[in-house]
């Protein structure tokens, strides 16, 4: 570790000082084919971020060096990660390409039904030995109360698979998440309008510089390892100003443990960075109850008309005048297995961005 003092970037300094992941050329050459397939084809792209959460740091196989990828991960809770791969199939459902960019090991569209933890896949098999006395071998087959079940999720990620609209791209560090997100970023914009951004990603608020990791391995014999982390870079104003150049679709997610600070820093989000819409979710209620923070659109004034006054009560909380919340919930999950809903709130969420994504191409037309 060195001496030096902890820094909180700017976007453009953090590229120019820490290196793109050997891969970023390559993975963006994916990209870009698959955007300029789906803009002949006239779809809407989406990009989805994803990224798994931990509570802890974790220090990859006790190193922190600079000849490995290694990554301190710092986030403040844990999470199923469910969020992303859910909101890609109603994407999907609903007609747009989706890039689906994740991090390594959380879960994908499809699959995600069939988790090893949640839902074993080899639970649903069975094997049928050969009825015919023959030596042909014995039949794996889907046991009956999962064959429905299957057969919808098979459908849906083989007509995806056909029709070439899901693009998967993976990345481990805050490192490689940023310069993709940068990268992609870039290539969706050439759709202009017609590109979405979904940030759900749980980004780690603290990341080691590479000029900050040693060179050797940490020795653990020598007591406690104390490591000064430096703030990530945020990254959503030059997303929405530069990357995208004002065009781009912009979603973003604000999380809290304390509900009474959702709307507040959602409100703040927007301001500062002047995007379309903050999701924001309660940590406890976040699988059935979000909200859509935004600023209210006016309708646009003739040219020879007198403003209308602001309403007094306005006047006293300027900031009701200035942003609409809309709430999205569906019925609050029972802990009883056989009764559990199968509804998910993302149908909603992507239900009612789709909606606002139209109005905002048919506002530039
Ligand atoms: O996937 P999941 O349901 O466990 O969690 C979803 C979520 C809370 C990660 C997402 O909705 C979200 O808020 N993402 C951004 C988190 C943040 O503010 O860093």
């Amino acid at each position: 570790m060195t001496d030096t003092e902890p820094a909180s970037f700017s976007a453009e300094e953090y590229f120019a000082t820490q290196p793109p992941p050997p891969t970023l050329d390559h993975d963006i050459n994916g990209v870009r084919e698959f955007v300029a397939r789906q803009a002949q084809e006239g779809r809407k792209v989406v990009l989805v971020t994803v990224r798994r959460s931990s509570k802890f740091i974790n220090i990859r196989g006790g190193l922190i060096k600079r000849t490995q990828r290694a990554e301190a991960l710092l986030c403040r809770w844990s999470s199923m990660w469910t969020r992303g791969a859910t909101s890609a199939e109603y994407f999907l459902k609903a007609g747009y390409a989706v890039i689906f960019m994740h991090r390594q090991f959380s879960l994908q569209p499809f699959s995600r039904h069939y988790s090893h933890s949640t839902n074993p896949f080899l639970d649903f098999l069975e094997i049928e030995p050969s009825t015919d006395g023959t030596s042909s071998p014995p039949r794996i087959c889907v046991t009956h109360e999962m064959r429905q079940d299957l057969l919808e999720v098979l459908t849906a990620y083989k007509s995806v698979h056909a029709a070439e609209t899901l693009h998967t791209m993976t990345f481990v560090t805050v490192n490689d998440y940023l310069w993709l997100l940068r990268a992609v970023t870039q290539e969706l914009s050439l759709l202009g309008k017609k590109s979405m951004y979904y940030l759900a990603a749980a980004v780690s608020d603290f990341f080691l510089p590479r000029q900050k990791m040693s060179e050797h391995k940490i020795q653990s014999g020598k007591g406690s390892l104390h490591i000064e982390m430096d703030q990530v870079p945020k990254i959503l104003k030059p997303m929405v100003t530069e990357w995208t150049k004002g065009e781009g679709f912009i979603v973003s997610f604000k999380l809290e443990t304390d509900g009474d600070l959702l709307i507040p820093k959602a409100r703040a989000a927007l301001d500062r960075y002047g995007h379309q819409v903050v999701i924001g979710n309660d940590l406890h209620r976040r699988k059935f109850e979000v909200v859509f923070v935004s600023r209210k659109l006016l309708p646009p004034l003739p040219p020879d008309a007198e403003p209308e006054p602001v309403p007094e009560q306005d006047l006293e909380d300027p900031v009701s005048t200035t942003f609409v919340e809309t709430w999205i919930r569906i019925p609050v999950p029972s802990s009883n297995p056989v009764t559990n809903q199968v509804k998910e709130i993302e149908e909603g969420i992507i239900t009612e961005l789709v909606k606002r994504h139209d109005r905002w191409i048919d506002e530039a037309r």
